[in-house]
């Protein structure tokens, strides 16, 4: 057994959640959020057979997109905010992070 952990964009969640059920596979969604943007995103928990493990990876690569995302950094110690002009910076966001654990035991009571 494996654990799959994919944050997502939220943009990207129903439709992965439908192509994932369909295909019969289960999974968990967490409202997160990313600690670089501070946005809101994505985690899903997703419970899968080592012999799955490729077919839910690709389900997730074909549909969660690459987005821009816009960061405006935090103003130097040594600058007032008087001064300070925030200049956004533009990120490339996702398709998805995927962590891939192996489960040392999985119940269901
Ligand atoms: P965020 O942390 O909000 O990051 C959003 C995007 O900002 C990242 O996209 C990346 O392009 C950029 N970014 C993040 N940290 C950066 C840094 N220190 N310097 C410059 N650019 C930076 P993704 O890499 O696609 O990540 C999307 C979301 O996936 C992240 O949102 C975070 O929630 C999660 N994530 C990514 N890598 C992770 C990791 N190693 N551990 C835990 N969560 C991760």
């Amino acid at each position: 057994m494996n654990l799959l952990i994919a944050v997502v964009q939220d943009q990207d969640v129903n439709r992965l959640l439908t192509a994932l059920l369909e295909k019969g596979y289960r999974a968990t969604k967490l409202a997160s959020t990313g600690g670089f943007l501070r946005q809101g995103n994505t985690t899903l928990l997703i419970g899968v057979k080592e012999e799955e493990v490729k077919e839910v990876n690709a389900i997730i690569k074909e549909i969660c997109r690459t987005r821009k995302g816009l960061v405006s950094p935090m103003p130097a110690l040594d600058q007032t905010l008087n001064t300070y002009i925030p200049t956004p910076i533009e990120v490339e966001v996702g398709g998805a992070t995927v962590f891939t654990l192996k489960v040392e035991s999985f119940e269901k009571m």
